[in-house]
């Protein structure tokens, strides 16, 4: 299957219960206020929040006005145009000449942190980078485990300490060996225990000075890991995280298991902080780059 395919799929979900229905308002129907409301309904179901479905809906209203939009065809490229246009233009994560680059991955359990991170390890070391994973969720033994599997499986270098060790201590040490052996990146895993709220962005807080300190200038992309099936929820813990320790960028997991994949638009309008990469199955090449067009088409096709 082709990259674009296996988007496809991974949105498949979200697909059917948003762009079905779009095509089952308008089958026979007029487009007049009442079907024009089924319609916004809609993008709400899907999680695109109320700010992007007001500004997609006052765009479509309008044309509906001036007697633009006739059809059902016509609305779906209306309505695929000005969701590209909140989307706005791709900001992939780059690395920016900084070596190493250190990314350090934070966000809730359960999120698809570790995953994403060997994904991501992956495709570096598909482009030749050579990689140090920081085993940085100190708090379980299954946790450092996890993360020494994927290293293996992406093969990358691995830095952990004892369960129940000071994670700012393995982050650092991660950064330091990179520098001596003149690695490319450093990703550092850390804990999400969100039971113990204070403590986690305590600890997470220190961890990013530690890693300043070992590396002045870094961590250069603080990644926020977000569950797309926790839906509005996903908003909160990006509010949080961002005023505590400043977020650069978002990786937005399990899109192919909604069906409310709507929610990027509300992180977009909602958050102003960039969605860099997808995840869409749990394989290690089911991480994408974030591209507002191919989502948009993808969703539609
Ligand atoms: N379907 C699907 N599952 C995912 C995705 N990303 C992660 N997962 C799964 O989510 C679960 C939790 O992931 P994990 O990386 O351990 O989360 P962490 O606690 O944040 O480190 C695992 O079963 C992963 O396989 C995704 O994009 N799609
Ligand atoms: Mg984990």
């Amino acid at each position: 299957m082709g990259f674009f395919d296996r988007l496809k799929e991974g949105l498949s979900k979200t697909r059917k219960s948003f762009i079905d229905k779009v095509e089952s308002i308008f089958t026979g129907r007029k487009i007049d206020e009442e079907t024009l409301e089924e319609l916004e309904e809609i993008l709400i179901m899907s999680d695109v929040g109320t700010k992007a479905a007001s500004e997609i809906m006052s765009a479509i209203r309008e044309k509906a006005k001036k007697g633009e939009v006739s059809d059902t065809d016509s609305i779906k490229d209306l309505l695929k145009k000005e969701m590209i246009t909140i989307l706005g233009d791709s900001q992939p994560l780059v690395l920016s000449g900084s070596k190493p680059f250190v990314i350090l991955a934070v966000g809730v359990n359960g999120v698809g942190k570790t995953t994403t991170i060997g994904k991501l390890a992956s495709r570096f070391r598909t482009r030749g980078l050579s990689v140090i994973l920081a085993a940085g969720d100190t708090f379980r033994a299954a946790g450092i485990e996890q993360l020494e599997i994927w290293a293996k499986r992406a093969d990358t270098q691995f830095v952990k300490h004892q369960k129940g060790s000071d994670p700012a201590a393995v982050a650092y040490d991660a950064v330091v060996a990179a520098q001596s052996r003149a690695s490319d990146v450093v990703i550092v895993d850390t804990a999400g225990r969100l039971h113990t709220k204070i403590n986690l962005m305590e600890e997470l807080k220190k961890i990013k000075r530690t890693i300043e300190k070992a590396m002045p200038g870094a961590p250069h992309e603080i990644l926020l890991v977000l569950d797309a099936t926790t839906g509005q929820n996903a908003l909160r813990q990006a509010e949080l995280f961002n005023e505590t320790i400043g977020i650069t960028g978002i990786a937005l997991t399990k899109l192919d298991g909604t069906a409310k994949g709507g929610i990027i638009f509300a992180i977009k309008k909602g958050l102003g902080i960039p969605v860099r990469l997808i995840g869409v199955g749990e394989g290690i090449d089911d991480l994408r780059d974030f591209e507002p067009g191919e989502f948009v088409e993808a969703l539609f096709s």
